[in-house]
């Protein structure tokens, strides 16, 4: 049988999907006016907003147009193996039901439906792989402040057990997760090893990211958006955005025509693929749960032109 490192090698390409509670139902946008520093995933950091105030925006979370079924086909037709989605961004929300925090969908918003629960079901019917993105740094959790969009802090051991039993839930109520997208880790070498042994000890097949930090991932990750000109005999990965401003919803972002934009991801990721990369491209859906048409015009032509031209 395949190992797992190949298995994920194989699939090459795969969608990120960047859908959180809050930041995607700001959209990018805070107090009516677009917030123009940094990532719109980031804005409760970009635009200093305050945790309870950020928090309150979670009541409103009902995304009536949220289809996982939907996602999974729009991957499928995409021409992609596998999907990851934010389980938990920076800003700490969880998309997930935690039994550790009541900062997650189900418990702090009217729609109260576990959307990585369901993701996963919906990718397992379709027969995609799935994969859960992890942010290491969080600025709810009352012991990992002061928040900063760069925030590399080591992380306090109260903050380092709360991720280890949120990673201990992921890994074990969901069903096989294809890969954990650690992300942002200051960790010590003793604590990015603990992580890193845990996930394997639960999910023997699950690749960990490198970001996980102290070289203990499975994989390495490049750069945002970022393309080495070598080859790399190493499991590594590009995660690439559709637009380079921004992973999260954002609803006043400019672009240009769809073939122009499609043109460069299919670039990126014939160059990723040719240097032995696996190329993870992200959408950012709406707060209500809808996806952006251009995005989804974007994967389909690249997801035509790889259905004709021979895709293994
Ligand atoms: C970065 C994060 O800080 C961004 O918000 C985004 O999630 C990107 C994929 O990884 O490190």
């Amino acid at each position: 049988p395949k190992s797992a490192q190949q298995t994920w090698k194989d699939q090459k390409y795969s969608m990120f999907i960047h859908w959180g509670a809050i930041y995607s139902s700001l959209g990018g946008v805070w107090n009516g006016k677009p917030v123009t520093t940094g990532y719109s995933e980031q804005i409760q950091a970009h635009a200093g907003i305050y945790s309870d105030v950020y928090a309150n925006v979670a009541k409103r979370f009902n995304p009536q147009r949220w289809k996982p079924d939907s996602i999974a086909l729009l991957a499928k037709a995409a021409g992609m193996k596998s999907v990851v989605i934010t389980s938990k961004h920076h800003d700490g929300f969880c998309m997930f039901k935690s039994a550790y925090t009541t900062y997650n969908v189900v418990d702090a918003t009217p729609y109260k439906r576990d959307v990585v629960k369901e993701l996963a079901d919906a990718c397992k019917k379709h027969n995609l792989r799935f994969g859960v993105y992890f942010s290491l740094i969080d600025w709810h959790f009352p012991q990992a402040y002061p928040i900063s969009s760069h925030n590399s802090d080591p992380i306090t051991e109260q903050h380092h057990h709360y991720n280890v039993e949120q990673v201990t839930e992921l890994l074990t109520n969901y069903g096989p997760i294809s890969e954990i997208w650690f992300d942002m880790g200051s960790l010590t070498a003793a604590q990015s090893q603990e992580l890193a042994t845990l996930v394997h000890r639960l999910q023997p097949d699950c690749m960990v990211s490198g970001r996980l930090g102290n070289d203990a991932g499975d994989f390495c990750v490049m750069g945002d958006n970022d393309y080495p000109n070598y080859k790399i005999a190493t499991p590594w990965q590009t995660p690439a955005s559709v637009y380079d401003e921004t992973w999260g919803y954002r609803s006043w972002q400019e672009h240009g025509p769809v073939a122009d934009k499609a043109m460069q991801k299919l670039e990126g990721l014939l160059k990723v693929v040719s240097r032995g990369g696996n190329y993870l491209l992200n959408i950012g859906p709406r707060g209500d749960g809808s996806v952006v048409d251009f995005e989804k015009d974007v994967l389909l032509r690249n997801g035509k032109w790889l259905a004709q031209n021979g895709e293994a």
